[in-house]
């Protein structure tokens, strides 16, 4: 049976989705959009596009929730994106609104689906995403820290002329600016960062890992990334999907781990088919630890304000 993969949102990163998923072959694609219009010309076109290198998958566009049924793996980009000068804090109000209506359309015909989320502000959306359809944590992530951890690794692979595929690195925490990349759990060929760079460049690259969504939303003047933030989400669902049980860095649903209860945020978790299999728990140093705590911080007063817009929000 081929796997069905339903995206709620047919926007930048919905459509690039759907092409990368395409290219893949990794599953069917119900591409899901308010605007009707849009997902349907997004789907034939990319359907279209796959008699070219001659890519056996169906794709529909649709605006009726009755075609995401059965779906295995959920991906929601349903939201509106960050203008030049905006925070992703900024979008909270409108995104809130709009991830009610989604959690209603998947709860009813796609519950027992692994729901990856995008919408901005990150993680007190998919948090937000959980209360609102009730459906269970562990099938429930973020997705924030892929994208993160890419455009660090960028970063360092560019300063230091080594390819991406030679660092392993990784970045926690909240998805705004107080995210966490993490220098001292990183490795470039195997060998500790810090032997490999000065720590003023390490310091700029932290900088602009940190600022990287609003670097391009600067040179886009409209909207924001899709591409790596779709590469990103790809990269998640096909984990789940293959039960490749990869450890990514994912918002995910805490209980007590990293000293965390009741919230989502990122950290390193394995990916399978069971959904969140584990969570990675690292040992922080001070540094790393008051940072992530920061973090945490950022992400609860958020929630704060989340439950202030909506009371349904108060567990
Ligand atoms: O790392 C990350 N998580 C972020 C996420 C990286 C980049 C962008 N990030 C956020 O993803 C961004 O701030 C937005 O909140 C979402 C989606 O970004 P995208 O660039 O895809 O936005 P678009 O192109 O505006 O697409 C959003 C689509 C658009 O077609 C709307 O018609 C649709 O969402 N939309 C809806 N679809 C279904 N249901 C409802 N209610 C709805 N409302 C709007």
């Amino acid at each position: 049976m081929r796997k069905k993969i339903s995206l709620i949102g047919a926007g930048q990163i919905g459509g690039t989705l759907a092409h990368l998923i395409s290219i893949k072959e990794l599953a069917d694609v119900v591409l899901f959009d308010v605007s009707e219009g849009l997902a349907k010309g997004k789907a034939l076109d990319i359907a279209q596009s796959t008699s070219v290198d001659g890519y056996n998958i169906n794709l529909i566009g649709t605006s009726n929730y009755e075609d995401i049924k059965n779906s295995d793996v959920v991906i929601i980009t349903a939201g509106v994106p960050r203008k030049p000068g905006m925070t992703r804090d900024d979008l909270l109000g409108i995104n809130l609104k709009i991830i009610k209506q989604v959690a209603e359309g998947i709860k009813k015909n796609s519950p027992n689906a692994f729901v990856i989320c995008i919408t901005n502000p990150l993680d007190v959306i998919v948090m937000a995403f959980q209360i609102y359809s009730g459906l269970p944590s562990k099938k429930i992530v973020g997705m924030a820290g892929v994208l993160d951890s890419s455009r660090f690794k960028y970063f360092l692979s560019q300063e230091l002329k080594i390819p991406v595929k030679n660092i392993d690195t990784l970045v926690l925490g909240g998805h705004g600016d107080t995210m966490v990349p993490m220098p001292n759990h990183t490795t470039v060929n195997g060998k500790p960062l810090s032997e490999m760079i000065e720590k003023s460049k390490l310091d700029l690259i932290i900088e602009r890992t940190r600022k990287g969504g609003a670097e391009i939303i600067k040179y886009l003047e409209k909207g924001s990334a899709f591409y790596a933030p779709a590469a990103s989400g790809v990269e998640m669902a096909e984990s789940y999907l293959k039960n490749l049980k990869k450890t990514l860095p994912c918002a995910a649903y805490l209980n007590g781990e990293y000293g965390v209860k009741n919230l989502f945020v990122g950290v390193p978790v394995v990916v399978g088919n069971l959904g969140v299999e584990k969570v990675v728990e690292l040992t922080l140093d001070k540094n790393e630890k008051e940072n992530f705590d920061l973090s945490i911080k950022a992400v609860n007063e958020l929630f704060e304000s989340a439950k202030k817009l909506d009371p349904d929000l108060k567990s």
